[in-house]
């Protein structure tokens, strides 16, 4: 087939793996500025390349003209929690969406593939705008933990080294590796509380502190100059100390002489 009229097939894939990787790394940030853990920690997207598209066509049977009603992955979107706990609480997020519907679910989580593979997979209907009209095609979502997809990144590089022929002895260890992801997660999953609470100080911090500096930064332009620096003076001493909750004072109080500086130039 020509090259162009693959670009048109895939055109629209691409704009939807665009569009998904925006919405989820917005649910990320949308998390983070309130101070919130994430469910989501990382999310990657592709578009199938054309050699693995004809490969898989050829392995299924499937006509040039049916790729699109019975080919899945073609818009793929791996979306990495760090615990398993996380993966029910992104399924949620994505069943609740009015712009992603779920055609398909496979839980490779609780249900492991005889080679050890874990992850739960979603195939979605997700509707692409573009300038020829709305076009609703199928996109593949990957939900794994970072332990899950470090061993099916090294597995995938295995099938592909040995053309899916992975000798028995390699086969053994890659299920001995699988059982210790599993058994890594159920730790990870045993110190959840612990290591999400520390995330989220984290992250309340980072976001009091970015508040503070823009409103420094603001005052700079429109208050007393030695006024400023001693304030950002005070905010040293205070950050110094380590406690969140000086620091929250810290920010009201200089909310308070913002509003002040922003009254005075209104009036
Ligand atoms: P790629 O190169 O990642 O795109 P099939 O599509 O025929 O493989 P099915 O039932 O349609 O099988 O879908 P399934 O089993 O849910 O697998 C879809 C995708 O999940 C695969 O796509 C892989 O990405 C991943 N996957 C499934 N099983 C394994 C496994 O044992 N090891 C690893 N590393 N990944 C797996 P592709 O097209 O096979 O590969």
């Amino acid at each position: 087939m020509e090259i162009q009229l693959w670009r048109e097939i895939l055109s629209p894939y691409q704009q939807a793996v665009d569009e998904l990787l925006i919405k989820f790394n917005h649910i990320i940030q949308e998390y983070r500025n309130e101070g919130l853990y994430s469910p989501i920690e990382t999310v990657t997207g592709r578009v199938k390349k054309i050699s693995s598209i004809l490969d898989k066509m050829q392995k299924k049977h499937i006509p040039m003209n049916q790729i699109v009603e019975e080919m899945d992955d073609i818009a793929g979107i791996r979306i990495m929690c760090q615990f398993v706990e996380d993966i029910d609480k992104v399924v949620e997020i994505i069943k609740n969406r009015k712009d992603m519907s779920v055609r398909e679910e496979k839980d490779y989580v609780t249900n492991a593939k005889p080679s050890g593979y874990r992850s739960y997979h979603m195939i979605l209907n997700y509707d692409v705008h573009t300038i020829n009209g709305m076009q609703t095609i199928q996109a593949e979502i990957q939900i794994r933990t970072l332990a899950m997809n470090f061993w099916a990144t090294i597995e995938h590089s295995l099938q592909y080294k040995y053309q899916h022929n992975i000798p028995e002895h390699v086969r053994e260890k890659l299920l001995n590796a699988a059982n210790a992801t599993v058994a890594l997660d159920k730790e990870m999953s045993s110190v959840r509380d612990e290591i999400m609470d520390a995330q989220n100080s984290f992250n309340i911090k980072a976001n009091i502190v970015s508040e503070i500096l823009v409103n420094i930064q603001n005052l700079y332009k429109v208050g007393n100059q030695r006024e400023v620096v001693k304030i950002q003076d005070e905010f040293y001493a205070i950050y110094k100390k380590d406690d969140i909750r000086l620091l929250e004072n810290f920010a009201k109080q200089l909310d308070i002489v913002a509003e002040g500086y922003k009254a005075q130039s209104l009036s």
